[in-house]
């Protein structure tokens, strides 16, 4: 009884989102100031690696914009180089990826937020992060093999989070 309800608030509390460094972060060396603010906030990285997006793929990450004006740029730009897949699990940690994100537009992101304080235009703003938790399971499933995901403790998590929100 006591494991269902812990494993019921883990499944309510932790959540997955998915980061793309997008290649102008990569042409602008900043995999490793994007992957730094991630780590200083505390979160665990599960999964990582380098991969070029084709066509099928990003029609099914962006099948949001697809009808958009914007969508045949964001395809070619999103093509012109390989980015960085990476999954990131937190507590309650989706929403407070996409405020360390800031906005789509950077102009108007938060100063301190990574498009915020390194970005200027839409088209070019360096990340992206899943938009809710079920948007998160759903990214990280789309572009993670399970056996790409790791789960492992990490020892600073006492430091990080109170017992309620870690078991
Ligand atoms: P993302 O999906 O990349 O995390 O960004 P987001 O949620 O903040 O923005 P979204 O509305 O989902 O748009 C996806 C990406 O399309 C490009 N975009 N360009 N030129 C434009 O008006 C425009 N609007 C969006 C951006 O690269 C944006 O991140
Ligand atoms: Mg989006």
């Amino acid at each position: 009884m006591l494991e269902s309800i812990i494993i019921a608030v883990i499944i309510k509390g932790m959540e997955r989102t998915l980061i793309i460094v997008k290649p102008d972060a990569i042409q602008r060396n900043l995999i490793g100031i994007i992957i730094t603010r991630l780590e200083q906030k505390g979160l665990k990285l599960i999964g990582m690696k380098m991969a070029s997006l084709d066509e099928a793929i990003l029609r099914t990450h962006y099948s949001e914009h697809l009808d958009k004006d914007f969508y045949s740029g964001l395809e070619q730009f999103m093509k012109s180089s390989p980015v960085i897949l990476m999954a990131w699990e937190g507590y309650q940690c989706v929403n407070s990826v996409r405020t360390l994100v800031g906005a789509t537009n950077p102009r108007e992101a938060a100063p301190g937020s990574i498009r915020g304080d390194l970005a200027i235009g839409t088209g070019r703003n360096l990340i992206h992060a899943s938009d809710s938790k079920k948007t998160g399971e759903t990214e990280v499933a789309n572009f993670f093999d399970d056996h790409e995901l790791f789960n492992y403790d990490k020892t600073e998590y006492s430091h990080i989070y109170e017992d309620f929100e870690r078991f």
